[in-house]
This record gives structure tokens, C-alpha cells and sequence, in this order.
């Protein structure tokens, strides 16, 4: 029979792994502190047996703290120092919200600029014909940022750690992706698959990936909505905003499957920082 381990105990565990202590030293100090508990037990014995930390993660309950607005009393707008940034939209599963006045049309401008000089080519494959078949998840073009690679880069990531409650160090660099006529991104999941191989030396840097904000920094004349096909929702890719979701195991059932609808005309232009577990050094 299995038993649950609660979240917090969860947590709790996996805090202290990341910090550094061994399991035979947890387990000798919850011992020797009066625990005798089957759960934790369980518990601990698959992280001793080496259980892959997605494994371990996807099978445990899902964690308790979690990046996102203090949304306590339903504020229409949340003051995070340097501006007012708007609560328009929010959804409890798949946990969304959408957010309005996040960054300004320079911020947006100045983003684009620096990136466009360093965009990658979108993979593409060359056809008999000589012509180009786009690659059908990602037809889009992007480049990433260091955290606080420059000014902009670094006041928006400060403003981000307070408006979500969540450690700048915890961030990834600003990924910046820029979408032409045609181009999108397939609906996807944004957390590493547990089930993947190569899973597990991702998550040694940082752990998993527990949210995403997608900003806006150029709309699109038609197209480019981010979709979440689960849920049937749409959000409209407007300057300046942006769609901010979590998801707390890594697994369908956060129903965070989303994706980036074709661009029909115009350019799309967004900036998409994920949050992991733990620092991402
Ligand atoms: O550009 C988007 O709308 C989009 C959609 C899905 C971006 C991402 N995913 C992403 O950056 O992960
Ligand atoms: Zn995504």
C-alpha cells in the first residue's frame, strides 16, 4: 500500500536535499528527532535508492510553494515599485493570469532591439525543390539573455521576482522569440518530460520548471494568440502584457498544455521567462 506524504514534508525533504544534506544523514536526524512515520519512510528510501529526481518529483505530491501575485482580496492592479501592473484575467486550473501594464513600450523596444542583432535562424530543413520546410514545432526565431545581462533585462527581472514572489536567482535568462507570417509554436508543455533521458542532467541545474510568463513586445496585426488547447482559451498577444502559468508536477494533468497560434500578419515579438525550483545558476 502506498501512503501519501504530505506536501509539506515534501518540501521540506527536497529542501534539504538541495541544500545539501545527505539522505542517510536526513533520515538519522528525523530518527533521532522522533519520526517514525511509513510515509517518509517510503519517501526516503527513493531518493536513496537513486531515484531519478524527476521520477521522485513526479511521484511525490505536488509542492506547496509556488511562484505567482498575491492575489488575496482580488486586486485590479498590484504596485510593484516602478509601475502598476494590471490583473486582467486569471484562471485556478490550468492556473493563468493574465497580466496588463507590465512592461512599457520602450522596455518593449529596447528588449527587441538588443535581441533582433542576435537572433538565431529558426531550424529549417532544405528541400529538393530548394526551398525551405519549416520545422513543425517551432518556426519561430530566438536568443536568450543572461539574467541581468543589461539594464532593461535587469529592472524587468527584479520586477518580475516581486510581482510573481519568487527569487530572482530562480529565473532563467529572458528567452526572445520573434515570429513572422506563418510562423508558431505547436502546443507543448514547458517543464522537462520525467520521462525523457536526458531529463535528469537538466534538472541538476536549478531542478525543474514550475512556471512560465509569456510578454508580449510586438503584436501581430492578426494571429499569434497563446493558446491552451486543454481549456479552450486564447490570449490575445498585446504589447506590453503579458500570460503568466504554473504548473506544480510535471505532468498533463496541470492541463498548462499551451502553444503559440500561427502568426496570419504582421510580426510577433514575445520575451518568455520560466521559473525553476531553485536557483538556476
Ligand atoms: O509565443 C508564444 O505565444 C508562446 C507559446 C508557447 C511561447 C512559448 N510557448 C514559450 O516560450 O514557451
Ligand atoms: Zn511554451
Amino acid at each position: 500500500m502506498t501512503q501519501a506524504v504530505s506536501p509539506e514534508l515534501r518540501d521540506w525533504l527536497v529542501s534539504q536535499l538541495a541544500a545539501g544534506h545527505s539522505v542517510p544523514a536526513l533520515r538519522a536526524s528525523m530518527r533521532a528527532a522522533g519520526w517514525h512515520d511509513a510515509a517518509t519512510d517510503i519517501a526516503l528510501a527513493q531518493l536513496e535508492a537513486g531515484f531519478p529526481e524527476s521520477r521522485a518529483a513526479s511521484a511525490l505530491p505536488p509542492r506547496t510553494s509556488m511562484p505567482g501575485p498575491d492575489l488575496e482580496g482580488s486586486p485590479l492592479y498590484i504596485d510593484v515599485g516602478d509601475r502598476r501592473v494590471q490583473v486582467l484575467q486569471t484562471m485556478k486550473h490550468p492556473r493563468v493570469i493574465v497580466f496588463g501594464n507590465l512592461l512599457s513600450a520602450e522596455e518593449c523596444e529596447a528588449l527587441i532591439a538588443a535581441a533582433r542583432v542576435r537572433l538565431a535562424r529558426s531550424l529549417t530543413v532544405e528541400t529538393k525543390t530548394g526551398g525551405e520546410v519549416l520545422n513543425v514545432d517551432r518556426t519561430s526565431e530566438g536568443m536568450f539573455f543572461e539574467r541581468g545581462e543589461n539594464e532593461t533585462v535587469r529592472q524587468l527581472e527584479e520586477r518580475l521576482a516581486l510581482l510573481l514572489r519568487w527569487p530572482l536567482e530562480f529565473g532563467e535568462g529572458l528567452q526572445i522569440l520573434r515570429y513572422a507570417p506563418g510562423a508558431q509554436y505547436r502546443p507543448h508543455y514547458d517543464y522537462f518530460d520525467p520521462g525523457e533521458p536526458g531529463t535528469p542532467t537538466i534538472l541538476k541545474r536549478g531542478g525543474q520548471r514550475v512556471a512560465t510568463l509569456v510578454m508580449y513586445l510586438q503584436e501581430p496585426e492578426k494571429g499569434g494568440a497563446t493558446t491552451f488547447p486543454d481549456v479552450g482559451l486564447e490570449v490575445a498577444p498585446v504589447r506590453g502584457t503579458g500570460v503568466f502559468f504554473s504548473y506544480d508536477h510535471p505532468d498533463p494533468a496541470t492541463r498548462t498544455l499551451h502553444g503559440g497560434a500561427p502568426v496570419v500578419a504582421g510580426e510577433k515579438w514575445v520575451a518568455t521567462k520560466w521559473l525553476r525550483e531553485r536557483e538556476f545558476r
